[in-house]
């Protein structure tokens, strides 16, 4: 079977153009934080596709884009979502986290309560497909945790360019999510990002970033 190949076109830039646009992009990117109070302000639809289709460029496994976003704004499902996101949390807190994790959540402020899940204007649960089935039958994905977070770093960096806040919520275990939005069996949830605007007067805690000394090792 032939396969085709087509000619890539990037535009080119110059090295000023090079320092300029990736030192505007770090300063942009250095100014996002992980929301946990938001306002009910609305959000176009269309920003919301904006986001999940520049995520959905990211590069995947074989190109089998193994992901679904699932963005809900019913509020009665919002409720549920809530209401068993909460159930796990409490049980998380209450019993299954360790004083040494719980410890080094002290900063963050963060507890069972998750009013945010109701309040924003738009949820989106992202879903790692684990495998496709053709003709009946069935074939795994590849690199499917890489492919897919790849694709959820790219949603977070979307979402803060287009002005908005979301957290990176991971209510564990996850796997009422597949049953509530009546996922299919080779659907897994991933992440849960609330998307909406930070509320008037959000506060972030007041922590540093890693230097890029303590990041970056060079082999020369
Ligand atoms: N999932 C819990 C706990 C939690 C765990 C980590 I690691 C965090 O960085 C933040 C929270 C919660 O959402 O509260």
């Amino acid at each position: 079977m032939e396969h085709k190949f087509i000619p890539f076109s990037q535009k080119e830039l110059t090295k000023e153009e090079q320092l300029s646009n990736s030192r505007s992009f770090f300063k942009l990117m250095d100014q996002r934080r992980s929301i946990r109070e938001f306002s009910d302000e609305p959000i176009a639809v269309e920003v919301i596709e904006n986001i999940i289709k520049t995520a959905s460029t990211a590069p995947s496994g074989a190109h089998k884009q193994p992901w679904t976003f699932c963005v809900v704004t019913n509020p009665e499902l919002k409720k549920k979502i809530r209401a068993a996101a909460e159930k796990e949390e409490k049980e998380n807190y209450s019993t299954r986290m360790s004083d040494r994790w719980k410890e080094d959540l002290a900063p963050f402020g963060t507890d069972w309560e998750k009013p945010f899940i109701e309040k924003v204007p738009y949820i989106i649960v992202l879903f790692k497909r684990v495998h496709e089935t053709i003709e009946g039958e069935k074939r795994n994905n590849y690199y499917v945790n890489e492919s897919v977070g790849i694709a959820a770093g790219m949603l977070i960096a979307a979402i803060h360019n287009a002005g908005l806040a979301t957290l990176t919520h991971t209510p564990s275990p996850m796997n009422f999510l597949a049953q509530l939005l009546n996922r299919p069996e080779n659907e897994r949830a991933f992440l849960l990002l609330p998307v909406g605007h930070p509320q008037k007067n959000a506060l972030v805690p007041d922590i540093q970033r890693k230097s890029l000394n303590e990041v970056m090792v060079c082999y020369k």
